[in-house]
């Protein structure tokens, strides 16, 4: 008989789903639990290039491949960190100081 496959095997990211317009995420706070397979999903709604850049510990910058155009998609995977309170920004120009930044709490 063939033995089932681990709960590691078998765990499916967390999926979310954040839009990008000029110049807001929404949603722009999200919560996972610690150590979660996290699977971030940006969709561009906007008419500029957006992209997703998350602060995590030890100074690591988790952004996507590159920048997006508008109406396109890209997802970014990930390890939630241990319990905290990360930002997420846009890397883009200056597109943070006016407004594009976020949340991700892990509890
Ligand atoms: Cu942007």
């Amino acid at each position: 008989m063939a033995q089932a496959p681990s709960a590691a095997d078998t765990q499916q990211p967390l999926t979310i789903e954040i839009t990008a317009t000029d110049y807001e995420f929404t949603p722009s706070e999200f919560t996972v639990p610690p150590g979660a397979k996290v699977k971030v999903t940006l969709l561009n709604k906007g008419r500029k290039d957006h992209n997703i850049q998350f602060d995590m510990p030890d100074n690591q910058k988790l952004k996507l491949a590159r920048d997006i155009k508008a109406g396109e998609s890209m997802s970014l995977e990930f390890t939630a960190p241990g319990p905290g309170t990360f930002t997420f920004i846009c890397p883009v120009g200056m597109h943070s100081t006016i407004g594009m930044k976020g949340r991700m709490i892990v509890e």
